[in-house]
């Protein structure tokens, strides 16, 4: 078989695969996307669970560098449902004609750098090979699931899933015994979708989570009209925000109000709803453990409110670590879901899961007989899918050796130092932010250091180790700032690789914002590239 040789390959079809396509392909460069589904959509294509819906609001999430996608999409909700999400982005590739370059059903299994052509190599689980001059992971930093470690998972003789690989045709829960395990953002979206339709819903929850409710209002024209008219001011302030999100940044801190007044200001942003309490009630609710406990104690007033049963509403109140701990998610009638006579809320931080059998799961003396079993169990977090497959640097060296045996190192979650021309979309340590923002302006990044190299007959760009050292430094002090990094607090959160057995402690994500992070991309912009030119 033919090699077929492109200047530039994208490894995934979801948001970062499509924003740098177009992106090099505007700078004249042959650029082929792979991707292993059988669709376009990255994320959007696999995680079909019931409820699933963006945290994010329609305004912010969406790319802005298309003039003629922005005129012409029409968002109807305020958090998309993922069916509109996964029109968006195939609307966004026939919009812009990107379809024609990208192959699906095509599945990397390694990829290999060859110093003497400086070009690499791809080989396909098909045995297809293709070459590049560069090469970007757009794999996604959410795409490589994990079931838990539960002695008998093989044996459960009835249906079980896990919410990132749900059946595309559907589940159909009429009735059924139901058991769910995991309370992230997909379990909490999973709880009151599959309690509409499930006989008895058995909920079983080892750490709760900190939940802001929401409602979903539809998006009118007049909604849509105004988004077309501000689009680039909304899309300037979200780029400026240090998440990502289009809000005003809280600008005092919670212990310099009164508490009449802290409490009419939680009040208020609880009442928007999802991320708007999180970020605009004060500056300092993920920088400092008393302002986090106090926007935790309102929390926890609200869940007890909600809920009647007083025994449940305590086993849902967070009071291991602190709120910002972990990503909060936004809910759609979590708390309240729980009053409902046939969900079950089974606490199993007092008296573990001790084992799945046949018919379903033990805990303590009790076993939960189940029809289904949900798993949202969470993922190998920004490096598991670099690291599934075979990246091969200079000399031999795959990324997972170089990680395993160095740390985690890269310089700006872009590139990383043995690995020429290979660049990461959202690679590790790249800002914890609504993602939409950081792809784009990361594809954009990348197309004017690209174009740059060929037009100065640079041969590649290769982050320098010291690049590594400054930015591997500058990603932990900006985590160990947050409320994230606690000794004896910590939220066992995929952020830190604290939810992956055997995995290292280490900031996966860059706690210090996105405006912060995109300075940084600026100004080694122009350096002129120099912490990217290693010899
Ligand atoms: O995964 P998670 P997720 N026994 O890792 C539990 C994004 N996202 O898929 O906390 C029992 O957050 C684990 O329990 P514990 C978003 O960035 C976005 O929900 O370790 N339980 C936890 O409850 C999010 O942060 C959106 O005690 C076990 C859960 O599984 C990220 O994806 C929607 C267990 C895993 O939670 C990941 O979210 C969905 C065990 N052995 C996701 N092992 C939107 O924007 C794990 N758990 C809408």
């Amino acid at each position: 078989m033919t090699d077929q040789s492109y200047d530039a390959i994208v490894i995934g079809a979801g948001f970062s695969g499509l924003a740098v396509l177009h992106h090099l392909r505007e700078i004249g460069l042959d650029t082929l996307v792979l991707d292993a589904a059988d669709g376009i959509g990255g994320t959007w294509w696999t995680n079909r669970y019931p409820g699933v819906r963006t945290d994010s609001e329609y305004s912010y999430y969406s790319f802005s560098f298309s003039k003629e996608v922005r005129e012409e999409w029409v968002w109807t909700e305020r958090y998309p449902a993922g069916a509109e999400v996964l029109r968006y982005l195939n609307f966004v590739a026939d919009r812009l004609d990107l379809r024609k370059d990208i192959q699906l059903g095509a599945r990397v299994e390694r990829a290999a750098y060859d110093e003497d052509t400086n070009r690499w190599t791809l080989t396909l689980a098909d045995g297809r090979t293709f070459t590049t001059k560069y090469l970007v992971s757009g794999m996604g930093v959410l795409s490589q699931a994990v079931f838990p470690d539960i002695a008998g998972i093989a044996d459960f003789a009835g249906q079980k899933y896990h919410s990132s690989m749900w059946p595309h045709e559907g589940v159909d829960l009429t009735g059924k015994r139901v058991g769910l395990i995991g309370l992230g953002a997909s379990g909490i979206q999973i709880v009151p979708e599959v309690a509409k339709q499930a006989g008895e819903f058995f909920v079983f929850q080892r750490t709760p989570n900190y939940i802001v409710e929401t409602t979903n209002d539809p998006v009118t024209a007049d909604d849509m009209q105004h988004l077309r008219d501000h689009y680039d001011e909304i899309y300037a302030a979200a780029a400026a925000h240090p998440f990502g999100v289009y809000m005003e940044p809280a600008e005092h801190s919670a212990l310099e109000v009164s508490p009449e007044e802290r409490r009419r200001i939680f009040e208020s942003k609880w009442n928007e709803g999802g991320f708007h309490f999180a970020n605009e009630c004060f500056n300092d609710l993920a920088t400092n453990h008393e302002s986090s406990e106090l926007a935790a104690e309102f929390i926890r007033s609200k869940i007890r409110e909600t809920v009647t049963d007083q025994r449940t509403a305590e086993l849902l109140c967070p009071k291991t670590y602190s709120f910002n701990g972990k990503r909060v998610p936004t809910g759609h009638n979590y708390y309240g879901t729980f009053n409902l006579p046939t969900v079950h809320l089974i606490d199993t931080a007092s008296e573990p899961i001790s084992r799945i059998t046949e018919k379903g799961i033990v805990v303590g003396d009790v076993e939960y007989e189940l029809d289904v079993i949900i798993f949202a169990t969470g993922f190998d977090a920004m490096t598991g899918t670099l690291t599934a497959i075979d990246i091969v640097g200079r000399d031999g060296t795959t990324l997972r050796d170089k990680w395993r045996e160095g740390g985690l190192k890269s310089n700006l979650g872009i590139s990383v130092h043995g690995f020429p021309n290979f660049f990461m979309s959202l690679g590790p340590q790249t800002p914890y932010s609504n993602l939409p923002v950081p792809i784009q302006l990361g594809a954009q990044w990348l197309q004017r250091a690209i174009d740059w190299a060929e037009r100065n007959g640079v041969p590649f760009l290769e982050a320098t180790p010291e690049s590594e050292d400054w930015w591997a430094q500058e990603t932990e002090r900006a985590g160990r700032s947050t409320v994230m990094y606690s000794e004896g607090k910590k939220a066992k959160a995929w952020f830190l690789g604290e939810n992956i057995p055997g995995k290292p402690e280490e900031f996966q994500v860059y706690m210090g914002g996105g405006q912060v992070y995109q300075e940084f991309c600026r100004q080694a912009e122009s350096d002129g590239y120099a912490s990217f030119l290693a010899n």
